[in-house]
C-alpha cells in the first residue's frame, strides 16, 4: 500500500464516491468501518445539515472519513470552513477548481484530494498543493468530464508527482487491478455503493441500478456545461429532446430542479435523476459495504496471481 493510505490510516485503498444526496453518515461510516475511506457528500445541502452528518458519522465510527465538497454549490465556501471547524481529516472536491481553499485546508491538517477530469487541472491542483488527485473518467455517474478513465488516468499519472486515485467505470476487482496497473494507488467507487445495504436511498433507485444493462446510461445536459450521466428514463428523454431543439438553458434548469432528490428520496425513477455510472450493468446484488470491499480486494488478488503466469 502506498504511504499516502498509511498516513490517512485506512486498510483498503478504496474511497467511496461523494455521491450527492446519497453519501450520508450511514454509508460513509459503513465504508470506513469496513476499512475503506467513507465520504459524506455535502452536495448543495445546507451547511447545518452537513455539520449534522459529520457529527453522526463520528458517532458511528472512530475510523477516518472524509467530506466531498461540490464546488458548484452556493454554500461551498461555508462548507470549506466547516470541515476545518469539525476536524475532518480528508476532503475530496468535485465539479470545479478548489484552488482558493487548499492552503486553508492544509493548515488545518486536512488531506486534500480534488477530482480532476483533465491533465491541465491535475497539474494546477498539484501546484496549489493538493496531496493527491482523483482522476475520474467519463464512465462515472453524475457530473462527468470527456476523457475515459483508460485514457485519462495514465496521462494524469505521468503529468504529476503526487499520488493518483482512479475513478469512473470501476466496480470490481478487475477494474481495481486495471487502475493499479495504470499507475493509480487506489480507486474511488461510487455506483457499486449505491446498492450497499447501508446506503439509504429509495429502494426503487437501487432496483433501477440492479436491473440496468450496459447501455442504459446516457449523458444529459451537455449544453449547460455540466454534463451529467444518468440512467435512461423519462427525464433523460426530455433532456435529450431539449438538446435536439437547441432549447434555452433555463429549460434544463426547470427539468433538473430537485430531480436528484426526487429519485433518491421519493423513488421517482421516471422523472427523477437516477445518477449512475456505466458499470451499472455489472451490479447484480445488494451487499454490505464490508462484503463489497472484501470481494473487490479478493478478486483483485485473484486477477493479479492469475496473470503473473504471462511473465514466468
Ligand atoms: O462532481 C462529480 N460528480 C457529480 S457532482 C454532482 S451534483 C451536480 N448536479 C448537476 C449538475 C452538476 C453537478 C453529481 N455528480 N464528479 C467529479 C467531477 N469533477 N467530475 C468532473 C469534475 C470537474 C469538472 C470541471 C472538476 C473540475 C472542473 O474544473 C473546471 C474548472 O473550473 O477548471
Amino acid at each position: 500500500m502506498d504511504k499516502f493510505w498509511k498516513e490517512i490510516g485506512i486498510k483498503y485503498p478504496i474511497i467511496q464516491g461523494g455521491m450527492a444526496w446519497v453519501a450520508n453518515h450511514s454509508l460513509a461510516a459503513a465504508v470506513s468501518n469496513a476499512g475503506g475511506l467513507g465520504i459524506i457528500a455535502a452536495a448543495n445541502a445546507p451547511t447545518s445539515y452537513v455539520r449534522d452528518e459529520i457529527r453522526k458519522t463520528k458517532e458511528l465510527t472512530n475510523k477516518p472519513f472524509g467530506v466531498n465538497i461540490m464546488l458548484l454549490s452556493d454554500n461551498a465556501e461555508e462548507v470549506a470552513h466547516l470541515v476545518c471547524e469539525e476536524g475532518v481529516k480528508v476532503v475530496t472536491t468535485g465539479a470545479g477548481n478548489p484552488g482558493k481553499y487548499i492552503d486553508m485546508w492544509k493548515k488545518n491538517g486536512i488531506k486534500v484530494i480534488p477530482v480532476v477530469p483533465s491533465v491541465a487541472l491535475a497539474k494546477r491542483m498539484e501546484r496549489y498543493g493538493a496531496d493527491a488527485l482523483i482522476a475520474e473518467g467519463h464512465e462515472a455517474g453524475g457530473h462527468v468530464g470527456e476523457l475515459t478513465t483508460m485514457a485519462l488516468l495514465p496521462q494524469v499519472v505521468d503529468a504529476v508527482n503526487i499520488p493518483v486515485i482512479a475513478a469512473g467505470g470501476i466496480g470490481d476487482g478487475r477494474g481495481f487491478m486495471a487502475a493499479i496497473m495504470l499507475g493509480a494507488i487506489g480507486v474511488q467507487i461510487g455506483t457499486r455503493f449505491l446498492v450497499a445495504k447501508e446506503c439509504s436511498i429509495h429502494p426503487a433507485y437501487k432496483e433501477r441500478v440492479l436491473k440496468a444493462k450496459d447501455i442504459d446510461t446516457v449523458v444529459t445536459g451537455r449544453p449547460t456545461g455540466h454534463p451529467v450521466r444518468i440512467l435512461r428514463n423519462q427525464l433523460s428523454r426530455e433532456l435529450l429532446k431539449l438538446e435536439k431543439m437547441a432549447a434555452p438553458l433555463e429549460k434544463y434548469e426547470e427539468l433538473g430542479k430537485g430531480a436528484l432528490s426526487r429519485a433518491v428520496k421519493e423513488g421517482d425513477v421516471n422523472k427523477g435523476s437516477v445518477m449512475a455510472g456505466q458499470i451499472s450493468g455489472m451490479i447484480t446484488k445488494e451487499q454490505t459495504c464490508a462484503e463489497i470491499i472484501e470481494e473487490i480486494f479478493n478478486e483483485a488478488k485473484q486477477v493479479l496471481t492469475k496473470n503473473i503466469e504471462y511473465f514466468s
